[in-house]
């Protein structure tokens, strides 16, 4: 498929589903010929969205991602799904729960769904996820849902690149107040306490609501919500949308979401060269490297002063 990068983009704007998936597999695998066909990509798509999901495993994501991607594309958007998952680096990319959980997602012919894994490349798998959030803008996909498990760096790289990023919490499975990090308060714009079938639902509702409570706001701050669904019956997911909607219509008018954009795609330019500059580091220091490593196991020197040693 590597013939001309105007065919590819030709393809990719046609909405070619062939096209897209391999440009989204050569960017997992770090492959230079995605970023040909990116640079050719305009970022005109400025309607286009990206909602991520993130949460503990086994919170129900998928099972509220599939239900999302079904209400949104009846509601006549261009649906895609990402399921990222970075605990699996050497999978290659299929995560067969997901493909099976999401069953009625991908029944659907115009929902999009991909899983990704990082096939342990150096740079990781923040960088293959925002190539393919870019490739499915192209490719005409509007709304790109991106689900993440687990809330470690790893993930908040991921969901960073977000519009609107929900959190899903469930009753009893340790996602208690004092079990709720920091850095999810900062990236939450909207908490989903799924399972609320479950006894406790109304409990971690309150202490979201005394948590929230601490939080001091501006006027013109986005007051995050609190969503309860019960995902496998589809219940709350309606009301889930609405609150996404409010969150997009906000981000609009908003000063802060302007500032937020500007980090986001800082944060973008950053990521894409220090992966540049990791991979030529490798390719030139090689040697050196494998000496230093060497003298870090004979304790004749450590990683820091290595690494220090390294960039001289
Ligand atoms: N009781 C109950 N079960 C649910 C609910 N939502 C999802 N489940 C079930 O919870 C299990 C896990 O759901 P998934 O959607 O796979 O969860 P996930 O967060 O995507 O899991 P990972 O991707 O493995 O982290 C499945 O058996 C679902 O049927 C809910 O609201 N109530
Ligand atoms: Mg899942």
């Amino acid at each position: 498929m590597k013939k001309n990068v105007s065919d590819t983009l030709q393809a990719l704007h046609n909405g070619d589903i062939l096209t897209l998936s391999r440009l989204i597999s050569y960017a997992e695998n770090n492959d230079s010929y995605v970023d040909k066909v990116l640079a050719k990509v305009s970022y005109q798509s400025d309607k286009a969205r990206v909602i991520g999901i993130t949460g503990s495993p086994g919170a129900g994501k998928s099972t509220l991602v599939d239900k999302l991607a079904v209400v949104l594309s009846q509601k006549g958007e261009k649906v895609a799904v990402l399921a990222v998952d970075p605990s699996s680096p050497f999978t290659g990319g299929a995560i067969l729960g997901d493909r099976i959980r999401m069953v009625r997602a991908t029944e659907n012919k115009d929902i999009f769904l991909r899983s990704m894994a990082s096939r342990g490349a150096l740079g990781g798998l923040a960088h293959a996820v925002l190539k393919a959030v870019r490739l499915l803008h192209a490719a005409g996909f509007n709304v790109v849902l991106v689900e993440t498990v687990g809330v470690g760096q790893a993930e908040v790289d991921i969901v960073r690149c977000a519009d609107t990023c929900l959190v899903v919490l469930v009753p009893g499975m340790g996602d208690s107040v004092q079990a709720i990090k920091a850095g999810i308060l900062e990236i939450a714009d909207i908490f989903v306490v799924n399972k609320s079938d479950r006894e406790g639902a109304d409990s971690l509702e309150r202490d979201l609501i005394m948590l929230l409570g601490l939080v001091e706001y501006d006027e013109k701050d986005w007051r995050v919500p609190i969503v309860k669904t019960i995902a496998s019956e589809g219940e709350g997911v309606s009301k889930l949308v609405e609150k996404i909607s409010l969150h997009q219509a906000w981000l609009l008018k908003s000063e802060f979401a302007r500032v937020r954009k500007t980090r986001v795609i800082q944060d973008a330019i950053l990521q894409f060269a220090s992966q540049a500059l990791l991979e030529k580091l490798v390719e030139k220091k090689n040697k050196k490297i494998q000496k230093l490593v060497q003298l870090c196991i004979d304790k004749k020197t450590d990683p820091i002063s290595a690494a220090k040693d390294l960039l001289k």
